[in-house]
């Protein structure tokens, strides 16, 4: 499936993208929310297999500050609306709230790859509007692109065929 990580036959492997933009009370600034984010999805069943360096990105949509970027390989049985549900709650565990505006959030966690899979299937991938994977706009978004570079770029996006180097080189050939 081109992933580094080493899956069991029942798993997955899967690229999950972090983001923060603001600081947390214990955790501290962004990136130290993203590198306890790790952990916590650790304890939360999804050990961590790469991780990629943590990026500082200029905020993308509506103004905001900076966010620190990562993404981490791991694996998972889980579906990807499982998936979604159990990063939900661990963004709750770091007091995320619903309603909190796009640009300033203390942790984003999104599914951003699920194997060579599509979820909800190649028909409805492009208008479902649920949980979607690969992640409906991960190939625009240089901030996924170019941490997922550094743990798997020879994956291969099942819908647009592109690897992630090619998706990269693409985003900064416009
Ligand atoms: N996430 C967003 C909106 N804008 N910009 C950057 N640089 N990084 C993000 O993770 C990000 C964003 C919504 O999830
Ligand atoms: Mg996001
Ligand atoms: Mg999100």
């Amino acid at each position: 499936m081109g992933l580094a990580t080493a899956a069991t036959s029942a798993e997955t492997a899967i690229v999950i993208a972090l983001g923060s933009n603001r600081p947390h009370g214990r955790h501290g600034r962004p990136a130290e929310v993203v590198r306890a984010a790790v952990k916590a999805l650790g304890a939360a069943g999804f050990q961590a297999g790469a991780v990629s360096p943590i990026l500082n990105t200029r905020a993308v949509g509506p103004g905001g500050r900076d966010y620190a970027n990562a993404v981490m390989t791991s694996s998972s049985a889980l579906t990807p609306p499982q998936i979604v549900a159990a990063l939900k709650a661990v963004e709750r565990s770091f007091g995320r709230r619903r309603g909190q505006r796009w640009g300033a959030r203390v942790l984003d966690l999104d599914l951003i790859a699920w194997g060579g899979g599509v979820w909800p299937g190649r028909l409805l991938w492009r208008q479902s509007r649920g949980v979607a994977a690969p992640h409906r706009s991960m190939h625009l978004r240089a901030f996924v692109l170019a941490p997922m570079l550094t743990v798997a770029p020879e994956w291969r996006h099942p819908v647009i065929g592109l690897t992630v180097r090619q998706m990269h080189a693409r985003l900064r050939n416009g």
